[in-house]
């Protein structure tokens, strides 16, 4: 058995099921995919894989709506492949990570159906209504997915709220019999040998309507520590809240050392940096350097010695990093380097995400090639506001959920290997060039890149334990910092521009060993474009 806090030196890699790999030919990716594609994870070396959604879902919202939290949708498999990919992946010292999103269910699920018979059914109190009339909503709160967050029943004379699409009803965790129903789900699961849990958008749980509260409602940490007391405590688990609202007080109530709440939450200050300050994530901002530093060392510091952070850069929500953030064109390997060495040197417990380990590019499709119902339903409402088309395709090429969501590219073969049928959503056509095989074939890609620093993470304590400083604050090509405990340091140095940039290393680092790099410039005192590099010394 583990210690209690092994996902302190864990990486965990996050699939995307129903875009990593298809085993049936329906275009759809599935469990048995995953499972044929294990062998692919050893060899990076991850310790966990956190899947997306695989329960039974009407797929509304690519299984964010889920109908049936104890069974899996027949699109992915079974409850037997399910098994027999925690069998298999524990074979191979990986664990499973299941998404439990416990702030709405489907409507499809057996409760919204039941509460929809009647204000006298057990389950009507299951979900949050208000009385009312037709066209006259209870207050001015929107859905994530755009529109009102009130959906009327002409039945029963009354609205349901749902923060994100009309098909996903908030549950009502007011109610302690939700709160029960959703425990002994947990428990069930860990039963069959889950190693842990992403928890969807976990701050809306404790909302308040009336009130227009909605993220970091009044009750949010009672209700999530008798959800840890009452599940995860019992048992060796790593749990990670998706939290948009924790700023870091938050984070160290979530993550706090004592285990009460969980492993360590996912926050999402830096990825605000490029948008505008009072608009949407459509409405894109200059990104600027030190901002950024500035948020990194705020989380690093912030959460030192009480509390843990995660680290990414992606996920399926997100827009690819290399394209975000590094230059996806003619610096694309070594700016995709840069940002895995960036990463993976601070303090948490770093996350890939499929792809991410090939530095895959964001797509430019046209709007009949987009699935995703955030990115559709964007394009129609601000279509309809009378915004430019061409200004919203930009901001959809650059922000869409979908730019993370074509299908894993595993070959130059048709489809790029991921299916034999008609995929789901259409591949990147830069599959070509772009795929596992072909970096596995090159010893000096981006994939070997992050197995190395898998590897460093487990070889060097410092990466786990040492303390953060940042170097250099005011820098707007460098991002420099060490991390250093009683024994050992290391320095982590990127230059995150496309430009050459004048950098003097420090005296005391001069000789020191390298643990890992990209390309490095012969020239003194000045570093090559995206250039990146981890140093290491002892004390
Ligand atoms: O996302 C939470 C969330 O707030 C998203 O609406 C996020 O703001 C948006 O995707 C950014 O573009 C979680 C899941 O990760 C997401 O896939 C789900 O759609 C959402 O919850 C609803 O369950
Ligand atoms: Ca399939």
């Amino acid at each position: 058995n583990r210690k209690k806090d092994w996902w302190k030196q864990a990486v965990i890699y996050q699939i995307y099921p129903r875009s990593f790999q298809d085993s049936n030919g329906d275009g759809i990716g599935d469990i048995q995919g995953i499972i044929g594609r294990l062998d692919y994870l050893q060899e990076l070396g991850v310790d966990a894989v956190w899947l997306s959604p695989v329960c039974c879902s009407p797929q509304d919202d690519n299984g964010y709506d889920i109908s049936d939290y104890q069974d899996i949708d027949p699109m992915f498999g079974t409850l037997a492949d399910m098994e027999e990919l925690i069998e298999e992946a524990g074979r191979r010292n990986i664990k499973i990570i299941l998404d439990l999103v416990l702030n709405h269910t489907s409507d499809e699920h057996r409760w919204f159906k039941e509460a929809l018979k009647g204000k006298e059914n057990p389950y009507h109190d299951y979900y949050i209504w208000r009385d009312g009339k037709a066209g006259i909503l209870p207050n001015g709160l929107k859905a994530g997915f755009g529109g009102s967050a009130w959906e009327w029943v002409p039945e029963l004379e009354q609205y349901y709220f749902h923060q994100f699409s009309v098909k996903q009803p908030d549950l009502n965790w007011e109610n302690p019999k939700v709160r029960r129903e959703i425990y002994d789900m947990i428990l069930w699961w860990m039963e069959k040998g889950i190693g842990g849990f992403r928890l969807d958008v976990i701050d809306q749980i404790a909302k308040e309507p009336d009130r227009l509260i909605t993220s970091n409602g009044p009750r949010l940490h009672e209700y999530i520590r008798e959800l840890s007391r009452e599940t995860f405590q019992k048992g060796c688990l790593i749990t990670v809240g998706e939290t948009w609202g924790a700023d870091v007080e938050r984070a160290k109530l979530y993550s706090s050392p004592d285990g009460s709440e969980f492993s360590m939450v996912f926050q999402f200050e830096h990825m605000g940096i490029d948008q505008q300050e009072d608009g949407e994530k459509w409405d894109m901002a200059p990104f600027s350097l030190s901002r950024f530093k500035e948020i990194m060392e705020k989380w690093q510091t912030g959460l030192y010695g009480c509390g843990w952070n995660s680290l990414f850069w992606e996920n399926h929500d997100l827009p690819r990093s290399v394209s975000r953030w590094g230059d996806d064109g003619e610096y694309r390997r070594q700016s995709a380097k840069m940002l895995a060495i960036l990463l993976h040197g601070m303090q948490g417990t770093p996350y890939i995400y499929q792809g991410e380990e090939l530095a895959m590019k964001n797509v430019k499709y046209g709007e009949e090639d987009y699935r995703d119902i955030e990115t559709l339903n964007m394009y129609k409402e601000r279509l309809a506001k009378g915004y430019n088309k061409a200004d919203v395709m930009h901001a959809i090429h650059a922000r869409s959920r979908d730019n993370a969501r074509t299908p894993m590219q595993w070959s130059g073969e048709e489809n790029a290997g991921f299916t034999e049928g008609n995929p789901w959503i259409k591949v990147n056509p830069d599959y070509t060039e772009i795929n596992v095989r072909q970096q596995l074939a090159d010893t000096d890609s981006v994939f070997y890149c992050y197995k190395q620093l898998i590897a460093l993470r487990k070889q060097y304590a410092v990466f786990t334990d040492g303390r953060f400083e940042m170097l250099m604050k005011e820098d707007e090509q460098l991002f420099a910092y060490t991390r250093s405990s009683e024994k050992d340091e290391i320095l982590v140095y990127v230059n995150f521009s496309g430009e050459e940039a004048a950098f003097t290393l420090p005296e005391k680092w001069v000789g020191a060993k390298v643990l890992i790099c990209n390309e490095r410039s012969k020239k003194k005192e000045v570093v090559k474009p995206y250039e990146a590099a981890i140093l290491y010394r002892k004390k």
